[in-house]
């Protein structure tokens, strides 16, 4: 299996991701900012808009972080990773795996942009109800389906890090406590390391 990675971007969920399957993989290094660069056969196929993280596993060839997470878990670590697709917790795992790219992004990005939201005709809200819907999602919790680690935290964990990273999040204990969690587990702090 082979990841197309750049560091210091959504590559690290990525990498996240493949650590706690446990899978062997092999990192290819893209370079984001020269498409001239953007030889490689696999990546161009995997990524049609030639972002990183992308995916080739034997014949399969994928990017969008939330699909490979989710591709990664139902085929290395089912029931672990991923409820099982008749398991009355798969509907809430793919809301919450989803959640990610589709409302907490866009909420982020228009924040960081300054951009006032419109919460009736965004399909993402704001960034204000983003939070606390995602807070009380977890609801006490150590993770977002109760006790049980999913690839849906990888995509939630990995986008309060990078909240915090840009000084987004308030003071939110649930979601601070949160990340603190994420960041404990030994596949989150091994994908860091490949940050270099
Ligand atoms: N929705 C995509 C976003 C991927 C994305 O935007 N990747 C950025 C790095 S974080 C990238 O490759 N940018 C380079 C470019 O667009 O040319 C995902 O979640 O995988």
């Amino acid at each position: 299996m082979k990841l197309f990675w750049a560091p210091q971007t959504r590559s690290s969920r990525a990498v996240w991701m493949l650590e706690e399957a446990g899978v062997e993989y092999e990192i290819e290094h893209i370079d984001i900012r020269d498409s001239s660069q953007h030889v490689d056969v696999d990546f161009r196929a995997a990524s049609p808009m030639r972002k990183v993280p992308a995916l080739k596993d034997h014949d399969v060839q994928m990017a969008e972080s939330a699909a490979i997470c989710l591709y990664v878990a139902d085929r290395y670590a089912p029931g672990r990773l991923a409820p099982a697709i008749d398991h009355a917790d798969r509907g809430r795992f793919l809301f919450w795996l989803m959640y990610a790219p589709a409302v907490i992004e866009p909420t982020m990005s228009e924040k960081l942009n300054k951009i006032e939201p419109n919460r009736a005709s965004n399909g993402w809200g704001d960034f204000k109800t983003m939070i606390s819907t995602l807070s009380t999602g977890l609801g006490g919790n150590p993770w977002i389906l109760g006790d049980h680690f999913s690839a849906a935290d990888v995509m939630l964990g990995s986008s309060v890090h990078f909240m915090q990273l840009f000084n987004l999040l308030g003071d939110e204990p649930e979601l601070t406590e949160y990340v603190e969690r994420c960041r404990e587990r030994p596949a989150f702090q091994a994908a860091q390391k490949k940050e270099g």
